[in-house]
């Protein structure tokens, strides 16, 4: 059976997610983070040789990084609903919005907690360069959410799996208000919260934390 690791508030609630809304019988290993430096603690390091979350174990598979699980889940177990393919025409904005959540949004708000963490002042140069990136990609975001339902387009997908976490449990290391955002949150709000798989995912993955969708 598939085994999730999920570190507890970490981009490995994707997977959970996933694994939720494709109905998959799954096994679920959570993990703490380390009190200290909040990290991974040793037995997740143990796993791979990133030792970063999200890792999954399919018998002798041992696989890291979300993109390339969500791919490997879909490809192996997903009845072809969350993705879409060459004749379908959101296949382009799909292949677009989920490659856009790791390749842009996460690295931005990654980018982002650095720069909060070190407590430049707004004005340093590379603290106001990420300000104006930040608010660039997540007024993109925005943009895209005003003119449809969900990322790829009329329908839920994968895209959307892997975007949100950047979109809310990131913003609990690195805060961001998402008021000049108003798509966004209408989309967190209407259309992501209230998905039973989601709630599930959340629930299961860390029951102390509501999901961050305002
Ligand atoms: N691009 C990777 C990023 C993985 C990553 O940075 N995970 C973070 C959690 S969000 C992590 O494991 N941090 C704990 C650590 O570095 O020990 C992916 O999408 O899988």
């Amino acid at each position: 059976m598939l085994t999730v690791h999920h570190l507890r508030r970490s981009q490995s609630e994707r997977i959970v997610w996933l694994c939720e809304e494709l109905g998959l019988p799954y096994e679920l290993v959570c993990h703490n983070r380390n009190a200290t430096d909040l990290l991974a603690p040793p037995a997740y390091k143990a796993l791979h040789p990133m030792g970063i979350a999200p890792v999954i174990v399919d018998g002798d598979l041992v696989l890291g990084e979300s993109g390339a699980i969500v791919e490997y889940i879909l490809g192996t177990y997903g009845p072809g609903a969350l993705a879409r393919r060459g004749s379908d025409p959101d296949f382009a904005p799909y292949l677009y919005w989920l490659h856009f959540a790791n390749g842009t949004l996460q690295a931005t708000m990654g980018r982002y907690l650095v720069v909060h963490r070190l407590q430049l002042p707004p004005e340093q140069p590379v603290a106001a360069a990420t300000r104006k990136r930040l608010d660039l990609v997540l007024s993109h975001v925005d943009a895209r959410c005003a003119r449809v339902p969900y990322l790829a387009g009329a329908r839920f997908t994968a895209a959307d799996i892997m975007s949100v976490f950047s979109l809310t449990t990131m913003r609990t290391f690195a805060p961001v208000d998402l008021a000049p955002y108003p798509h966004v949150r209408a989309y967190l709000q209407e259309r992501i919260g209230p998905r039973e798989a989601y709630r599930r995912a959340m629930r299961k993955g860390d029951p102390a934390m509501e999901p961050m969708l305002s």
